[in-house]
């Protein structure tokens, strides 16, 4: 092989390696402060919930998952959600305990145990416990997470909108998140203090500098004149 198309292989080689996408995980998103979560006034709306805002990385949605710090008594009482920009809604946690006939905080009691302050309770889709059974193992009253080491939950929607974190796969997690919790019934109180969304996102890649590019049509070309010319040079010495 001549050194010219040795030369040409190499420069079309780095244009295709500059083009793969590599994919990242960008660090835990920032937490929120302490909210106090209204009590009894969940109606099904995002309005009667306490909510923290995350900001999301930016980058298509590989899979995410969601780490919540709350107190609370009675996990029967809570409606958890997350909401994405485009206002997308995943139900994680409805009411454990209790099927609830509609999303609207109406009726039953389900679940009598509590969350502390200080356990993170993470929901994801390999979560090894359904969120519907939280405290299901222990006595009213006693700690999801720091009683029963069970702190891992898949989204149990209930009769809430959404299926699992599938539902975020493909969208841009540019923009504001919500993570929010309502609690449907009376006498029962808490605080929401912390949530982070960690996200795996394909890596937002930098606008394309001013490379001259090769088309495939432009590289025949090119290899086109190279074989003439060295055809026209062997008949010349001939
Ligand atoms: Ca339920
Ligand atoms: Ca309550």
């Amino acid at each position: 092989m001549s050194k010219k198309i040795l030369v040409l292989l190499m420069v079309f080689s780095s244009y295709a390696l500059a083009a793969s996408k590599p994919t990242v995980t960008p660090p835990m998103s920032p937490r929120g402060g302490a909210l106090a979560i209204p009590d009894d006034a969940y109606d099904g709306t995002v309005g009667t919930m306490a909510c923290l805002t995350v900001a999301g990385p930016g980058g298509t949605i590989n899979d995410m998952n969601v780490d919540i710090d709350l107190e609370h008594t009675w996990v029967g009482d809570l409606v958890i959600k997350v909401i994405a920009p485009d206002t997308t809604t995943l139900t994680l946690q409805s009411r454990a305990g209790f099927a609830e006939p509609a999303d609207d905080g109406t009726g039953g009691f389900g679940d009598s145990s509590d969350y502390q302050a200080g356990t993170i309770i993470n929901f994801a889709n390999s979560g090894a416990t359904s969120a519907e059974d939280a405290g299901s193992t222990i006595p009213g009253g006693d700690f999801i997470c720091f009683t029963d080491g069970l702190c891992n939950y898949s989204p149990a929607p209930g009769a809430g909108p959404g299926t699992d974190f599938t539902d975020f796969v493909g969208m841009d997690s540019t923009g504001n998140w919500q993570v929010c919790i309502g609690d449907a019934g009376g006498g029962d109180t808490g605080n929401f203090i912390s949530a982070a969304i960690n996200f795996d996102v394909a890596a937002v890649l930098a606008p394309p500098t001013a490379v001259p590019s090769l088309s495939f049509y432009g590289v025949l070309l090119m290899m086109s004149l190279l074989i003439i010319m060295m055809v026209y040079r062997q008949k010349r010495r001939a």
